[in-house]
């Protein structure tokens, strides 16, 4: 790789530019995966999916490499054709006509529900999905989605709809392969999902038909979507809601009880066509009984909201492989960006906070797999259960925090559009806001807690830091601390609520911090390796802790300041 500054040919007067940054194979030169891999796959399982990891990696590079020789593409919608016909079609961009062949051949949602590798399923779908992520231009969402279905499909026991909908789902060949939306929010919900107006109403021929608006549909242009009703005449809120199964086309390819209205405006995922659309009688299947739909669409929530931990992950290795490599060819006062020590301070403070998410996420899906695969202990499918939101929440705000922080290792150079890089901050603005808000998911934490309350979480994690043979007092410290926190706000909604944010991050950096203490020990034993360790000297200088009990009436004079 080219690394040298360069001049500028047949120039009158010789004036410098300086060279882009560049990408290796993201597979080979990930060394917080592979090292990762090598502690918790077995030997053969490792070497019969490296290929295609390696694979996986090229293709990020060359997507990368390549992508300033191409010119950028959004999504076009068209709703009528020239002679009047409604049609509603949507051209894709060429990253998302590749997806349903890449999502098939490398198995990225197959990989996930194959019985052949039991509890390392789930490791070795994430690891694709990483590697796959920032090149899918977002194809990552749909196939997120689908994912979730396909979950919460077997999860419901529905023989019929699971024999149609799960094969096509999982299917390794793009002939035969479905995407599935998950059609949830409205414009009345999107935290807030039951208040969906949506109305199932059932016609004299025994045929649901679905009837409202869906406000936000990231994959509408699947073959299938689970979505959430009400059932005529029946009451107000979440539990009153149904979850249903619809096919999108008809036999002969038509659109069938769907209207597109338009595609979103947003700020970043742009490659994404995200749908507001009309039911207007669609077909649809009640997936089991009529009611309780948020409870049985859950498992999409859940399984989604993963991806999205390991999709903010891929965007900061992203980040982080660029910041690095411009930082080898780039010189300022003399010197490479790399010799100069506050640069190099910024760059390991990002690494390590990255690799305390990276141990994070990945235990998350490690912890699926073992729940699916029916070997998880009670603990750990408790430990699921809290990590998930918390995995999500944490991941997507330190994403746009990398994001912005690799756009400044630039300079002026990463605020402009053709580097490509201001699409990386504006992409990771989605991961907080995407499946639950930092602030909904700290309050789904919080459900949790009141459920089953913080034993599982704080037994895994004495157990983690108890392996590696050292004290580790100060994380056990800010755990004690967490405990005593909810302790001390048990009979004090008001202040549990306002205090929720800091104590899911609380919980959420002393687990990952427990976590990177075992893999730095097994690292420094069985690689050599100190970097997991420096990692975590950092990441516990950056603190654990973000316990907050503010005055209730004071913050509530602050936020209402709208007066002089
Ligand atoms: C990548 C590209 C993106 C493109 C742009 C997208 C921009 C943004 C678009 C969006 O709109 S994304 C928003 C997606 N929406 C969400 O993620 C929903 C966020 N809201 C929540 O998660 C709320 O917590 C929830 C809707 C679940 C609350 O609803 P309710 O009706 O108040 O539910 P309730 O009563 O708390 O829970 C109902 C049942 O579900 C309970 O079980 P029981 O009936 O047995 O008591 C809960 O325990 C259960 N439940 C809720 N959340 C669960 C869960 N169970 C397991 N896991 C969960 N996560």
């Amino acid at each position: 790789m080219a690394r040298s500054r360069r001049r500028c040919a047949g120039a009158a007067a010789m004036s410098f530019v300086q060279s882009a940054p560049e990408l290796g194979n993201q597979y080979r030169d990930d060394r917080v995966l592979r090292s990762y891999l090598a502690r918790t796959l077995p030997a053969a399982l490792r070497e019969t999916i490296e290929p295609d990891l390696e694979l996986l990696g090229q293709h990020a590079a060359d997507a990368w490499n390549e992508r300033t020789h191409r010119p950028r593409s959004e999504p076009v919608f068209t709703p009528w054709d020239a002679w009047g016909n409604r049609v509603d079609r949507i051209a894709l961009t060429p990253a998302w006509q590749e997806g349903p062949g890449i999502a098939t051949r490398h198995g990225l949602i197959a990989a996930g529900h194959d019985e052949a590798t039991g509890e390392h399923a789930r490791v070795h779908q994430f690891a694709l999905v990483y590697l796959y992520h920032v090149a899918s231009e977002f194809y990552t969402c749909p196939l997120a989605m689908t994912d979730g279905a396909a979950t919460a499909l077997k999860a419901s026991g529905n023989a019929a709809l699971i024999a149609r909908a799960v094969p096509r789902f999982l299917s390794r060949d793009a002939a035969t392969f479905w995407l599935s939306g998950q059609w949830m929010t409205e414009t009345a919900g999107g935290s807030d999902v039951g208040r969906s107006e949506t109305e199932a109403r059932r016609g004299a021929d025994g045929q649901w038909r679905l009837y409202g608006r869906k406000w936000f549909t990231s994959a509408v242009v699947g073959e299938a979507a689970l979505t959430l009703a009400r059932p005529e005449g029946v009451g107000s809120g979440g539990s009153a809601l149904a979850m249903f199964y619809l096919e999108t086309h008809d036999a002969e390819g038509r659109w069938q009880g769907v209207r597109i209205d338009r595609l979103k405006d947003k700020l970043g995922t742009r490659e994404l066509p995200t749908a507001e659309i009309h039911l207007d009688g669609a077909l649809a299947t009640p997936v089991g009984e009529l009611r309780n739909g948020v409870r049985m669409i859950a498992p999409v929530l859940n399984i989604t909201r993963l991806w999205n931990a390991v999709c903010s992950l891929a965007t900061m290795r992203r980040c982080l492989a660029l910041a690095r490599d411009y930082a080898h060819r780039r010189s300022a006062f003399g010197r490479t960006l790399l010799e100069q020590p506050l640069h190099v301070d910024t760059l390991a403070g990002m690494q390590a906070e990255f690799e305390a998410a990276f141990h994070l996420s990945f235990h998350v899906a490690e912890l699926l797999g073992r729940a699916q695969a029916g070997v998880a202990s009670a603990g750990e499918r408790a430990l699921l259960r809290l990590l998930t939101p918390l995995a999500k929440l944490w991941t997507g705000k330190l994403a746009v925090k990398i994001a912005s922080e690799t756009l400044e290792a630039f300079g002026g150079m990463g605020y402009l559009e053709d580097t490509g890089l201001p699409q990386l901050l504006r992409d990771a603005q989605v991961y907080p806001i995407w499946e639950g808000t930092t602030n909904v998911l700290a309050l789904d934490a919080l459900r949790v807690l009141e459920g089953g309350g913080l034993a599982p979480w704080r037994h895994a994690l004495d157990a983690l830091l108890d392996a590696t043979g050292a004290d580790h007092a100060a994380i056990r410290a800010d755990a004690d601390a967490a405990e005593a926190w909810l302790r001390g706000c048990a009979d004090d909604r008001l202040a549990l609520e306002a205090g929720a944010r800091g104590l899911a991050l609380t919980l959420t950096r002393c687990f990952a911090a427990a976590l990177l203490a075992r893999h730095a020990a097994w690292a420094l034993s069985v690689q050599a390796d100190r970097r997991p360790h420096a990692a975590l000297q950092r990441f516990l200088a950056h603190g654990l802790q973000h316990l907050r009990r503010h005055d209730i009436d004071d913050a509530a004079t602050l936020a209402n300041d709208f007066h002089p």
